[in-house]
């Protein structure tokens, strides 16, 4: 009795210390770490059930994507008012031929007491992403735990159902990344899966309803698989109101491509994917930049890249490029933003309508700085500079007399500064202007 009792506060003090770690990134304060955590109420008593239930020899597991990310999580599954505690856990193997099987436990109130109702093993040994969501829309919530299968076979779907006393697994399906949204428009949500093959290169997204029984697929279409990875996956939509997946993967470290999958007439498509050569190749860039909403109007913008001025007769390694966000309304493109983004400075200038074409750059890597000068067509080269911007370290920018620059930002180790060399011509920025076309990254 004293051992369990031992094991338990032990468990107690590393559930508290993983939850203050997980949950907040940085601890905000070590005192709080090296202090017992007083597990009190609820949360207590939910820790102390799933101990009752699993005994000794577990350690919680935490999902390592999605937005939860603690081991314990507490939801209504059932609809009926009061939350259940869906915890994490694996069973530590005994010896080093085995792996540890991590498992799902659901702990419901049950006569006033927190008390396990359900147990079920994995096919993994990590906990990839859990994630609840009303799919049949009928006020119940699906849970959906991904497992990360053995021998970095990729993942696993669990898709159960609570009914108050015990659940149910109603599917199982393998996948890369998977997350939850309405993507047929319906009101409810659906389950969006993607999987990738690396080895056979080919990746689907495919899309499942749930009626509160029975998982049925409403659609599947290839996308591009000659890719590393998934480099992220974002719901949005396209201008006319129809919801849309927005897909960007690596094609190499310093190149990627967006696939945009969504439903028409019905059927799931993904236009920019070219099956007769396996690839996307409408929106491959050598960017970083991922699909986001850069002018804040509610719809996804795609980045591509357009070779500055000047750089076209130099090597891959020494060219530079625009970032253009395009607008794509479900059969064509628009421009909306052209930008310069400069990872090493940290920071990203849009291209007044105006420069495109008319200004190029000339860059400083080492010093983070950037000239931008108008192109002159003639000699095929940078000519007059108009602006130069520079990020600075706080205590060198300090030291010397910046009263000429122009703040644009600073943090705790970094002031941004700009020289406005050209004042006047159609192509110099006026301070205010600057303001709205400086971004730090
Ligand atoms: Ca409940
Ligand atoms: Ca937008």
């Amino acid at each position: 009795m004293v051992r369990i009792r031992e094991r338990f506060c032990a468990f107690v003090i590393l559930t508290a210390l993983c939850c203050l770690t997980s949950c907040s990134g940085i601890p905000g304060d070590t005192r709080d770490l090296l202090q017992a955590p007083k597990a009190t109420g609820d949360v207590g008593e939910i820790q102390r059930a799933l101990f009752d239930y699993a005994g000794g020899g577990i350690s919680l597991r935490y999902p390592h994507n999605g937005e939860n990310r603690t081991a314990f999580l507490l939801t209504d599954l059932d609809g009926d008012g009061t939350e259940e505690a869906v915890a994490f856990y694996a069973v530590v193997a005994s010896s080093d031929e085995e792996m540890d099987v991590v498992h799902v436990n659901i702990i419901d109130r049950v006569d006033g007491e927190w008390r396990s109702v359900f147990d079920a093993e994995t096919l993994g040994s990590a906990i990839d992403k859990v994630a609840v969501a009303d799919l049949s829309g009928n006020g119940k919530q699906t849970l959906l735990i991904g497992a990360q299968l053995f021998g970095a076979a990729g993942n696993q779907l669990n898709l159960y159902t609570y009914d108050g006393r015990t659940a149910s697994l109603r599917a199982q399906e393998n996948y890369t990344q998977f997350l939850v949204g309405d993507l047929m428009g319906r009101g409810s949500d659906q389950l969006i899966l993607l999987s990738l093959d690396g080895t056979e290169h080919v990746s689907s997204v495919a899309v499942y309803t749930f009626d509160g029984v029975t998982v049925e697929r409403q659609g599947a279409v290839a996308t591009d698989g000659n890719v590393s990875g998934y480099t992220q996956a974002l719901l949005g939509k396209l201008p006319d109101g129809r919801p849309a997946l927005f897909l960007d993967a690596a094609k190499s470290a310093l190149s990627l491509v967006t696939d945009v999958v969504f439903f028409h007439e019905g059927e799931l498509v993904s236009p920019f994917y070219d099956p007769t050569v396996g690839e996307t190749q409408l929106t491959l860039r050598n960017s970083a930049e991922v699909c986001r909403d850069v002018d804040d109007d509610g719809m996804i913008e795609i980045p591509s890249t357009e070779l500055l001025p000047g750089y076209g007769e130099r090597s891959e390694a020494e060219r530079i490029y625009l970032t253009v966000w395009r607008r794509f309304d479900g059969s064509r493109f628009s421009d909306v933003m052209c930008a310069d983004t400069f990872a090493a400075g940290g920071f990203r200038l849009v291209f007044p309508d105006r420069w495109r074409g008319n200004v190029t750059l000339v860059t400083d890597n080492a010093n983070r700085m950037r000239s931008y000068r108008l192109y002159d067509e003639e000699r095929q080269t940078a000519g007059t500079e108009i602006l130069r911007l520079r990020a600075y370290d706080v205590d060198v920018y300090e030291r010397f007399d910046h009263t000429e620059l122009i703040e644009l930002a600073r943090d705790e180790n970094t002031v941004w500064a700009a020289r406005l060399v050209t004042t006047e011509g159609p192509y110099a920025v006026t301070e205010d202007e600057l303001m709205t076309l400086f971004s730090v990254l």
